[in-house]
């Protein structure tokens, strides 16, 4: 690579203020006194594709079949590289559509194919590993990704533990020497970033689905934990006692009660009472609610040891739920031990629920994600709601959710939406299997409603889901992350 056409490029990028100095706040939250910021290149073709240029210069092999962007500034330079030589190129969606195809990749492959990825920048490597991610998925070979700056916080170290060999153009120290040759910034800028990358350079990255990598090395995740360890990591004495009985009962099925007499609750409950670590009530449905309802329940989730779930979805202000929670007709504090909760009105809501709990223990559970089609929870959301669990880690137990949205053991998460039969129903309700749902949604528990009550032995069809659901999980935590190399591929 020629030396000159290098600095050329990062005075023309520092020209189009692609590198800002001041105190930036990255995705992690971590702050940082520069910014380096491709995305105005855009706005100058000619250093875009100086830019594409130096970037395929810098690739580790000269076989690739694909090139593949991480959105969004690596998509118009990888377009570039595919124009420039010829490669076909692939797109990888930030999050799926919730209509048409649902596809998350887009563009033609075939398996085994070989891809390059192309980033602009990176800081722990967790935006490259998780595009890397989706398409191993699809049987593409993905092995090397060209960066055009490395900020030299782990980033390159962390992908190289998952087998991605990370070639840049450029480092951040590389780029600071060069505008200061040239007079672009002074000694204290130089020695602040300098000073600044090497008291920042733990980074970690947290992926979708796998293992987690802090500076090259492994750490648990919840997706492989087993929920006996779980016990003692939670910070709540429910989630403890669901860990528990779920490892001493062998299952992770919460049967949706979704019946409306108190009658048909009650049969059902003792049915599939032995199969169940949790009931999952809608006691709003029932034309007979009473408090004798109530009492025979508890009874009958002592006797065959589970929890009570009523799925009351609060969603409003503080002071409301806490009336809704502790008063009215139902009075669900008393006898449910989880409760849902949308995240939507934000901390309030569990501050609310928490002041009816008044020291009871009792939990509630975030809903993060929904089973239905056209559900408007955006990523946004979804990481709202985590961060709120987060914080309130002595009251959430965990989220109901559609993929694994939080690879922290703590949290318990919950995936309705599971049928072995049928793909949904007439208003909107998508299903998947109980083993899609834990080994690929990342579910800790499975909540099953019609597939069980309405199934002519619901007893039998609880004992199928909870084989079934359980038997996914002893294939997950077996699912083995030694050979950090071989993950996702
Ligand atoms: O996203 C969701 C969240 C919940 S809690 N989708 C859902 O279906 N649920 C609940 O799970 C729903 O209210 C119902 O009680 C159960 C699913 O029932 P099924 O009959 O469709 O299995």
């Amino acid at each position: 690579m020629d030396e000159a056409f290098v600095e050329q490029c990062v005075l023309d990028l520092y020209k189009i203020e692609a590198i800002k100095f001041g105190s930036f706040t990255l995705k992690s939250g971590m702050q940082s006194p520069f910014y380096f910021d491709l995305r105005t290149v855009v706005s100058h073709p000619k250093i875009m594709e100086t830019v594409a240029k130096l970037l395929w210069a810098a690739r580790p092999s000269s076989t690739y079949d694909l090139v593949c962007g991480v959105a969004y500034t690596g998509l118009p330079i990888a377009a570039i590289m595919s124009l420039r030589e010829d490669i076909p190129m692939l797109i990888r969606r930030k999050e799926t559509k919730g209509y048409g195809t649902k596809k998350l990749v887009e563009g033609s492959y075939t398996k085994g194919q070989r891809c390059l990825m192309v980033e602009d920048v990176i800081v722990s490597g967790s935006s490259v590993y998780e595009t890397v991610e989706t398409l191993r998925e699809l049987g593409l070979e993905v092995k090397d990704a060209v960066v055009f700056l490395d900020r030299q916080q782990g980033g390159a170290a962390n992908l190289n533990a998952t087998g991605i060999n990370v070639v840049s153009v450029l480092g951040i120290i590389k780029l600071m020497s060069i505008l200061y040759k040239h007079g672009c910034i002074t000694s204290e800028v130089l020695e602040s970033v300098k000073e600044f990358v090497s008291t920042h350079n733990e980074t970690s990255i947290k992926t979708k689905d796998k293992a987690s990598y802090k500076n090259g090395v492994l750490v648990k995740d919840r997706k492989h934990c087993t929920y006996e360890s779980r016990v003692t990591t939670t910070d709540h004495p429910l989630a403890s006692t669901l860990f528990e009985l779920m490892s001493t009962k062998k299952t992770n099925l919460c049967v949706a009660a979704d019946v409306t007499t108190s009658q048909e609750l009650l049969a059902l409950a003792d049915k599939v009472g032995a199969h169940i670590c949790l009931l999952k009530t809608h006691v709003d449905i029932l034309q007979d609610f009473s408090q004798d309802t109530i009492d025979k329940l508890k009874a009958l989730a002592e006797k065959h040891n589970f929890l009570l779930f009523e799925d009351r979805k609060f969603g409003d202000i503080g002071n409301t739920v806490a009336q809704q929670y502790g008063g009215g007709s139902h009075n669900i504090v008393e006898w449910a031990h989880l409760v849902t909760a949308h995240g939507l009105p934000g901390d309030g809501i569990i501050k609310g629920l928490m002041s009816a709990a008044n020291g009871r223990t009792r939990g509630c559970v975030l809903v993060a994600q929904m089973s239905s089609e056209g559900t408007l929870t955006s990523q946004e959301y979804v990481q709202g709601c985590t961060k709120m669990a987060e914080k309130h880690t002595y009251f959430v137990v965990g989220m109901v959710s559609q993929s694994n949205v939080s690879s922290d053991p703590r949290f318990i998460l919950f995936t309705p939406g599971v049928q072995l039969k049928k793909a949904g129903d007439t208003l909107g309700q998508q299903y998947v299997t109980p083993k899609a749902a834990v080994l690929e949604r990342g579910a800790d528990v499975i909540i099953v409603g019609r597939g069980i009550t309405q199934a002519e032995d619901p007893a039998a069809a609880a004992l199928i889901y909870k084989e079934e659901g359980y038997a996914a999980y002893l294939e997950r935590i077996e699912q083995k992350l030694e050979n950090p190399s071989a993950v996702g591929s």
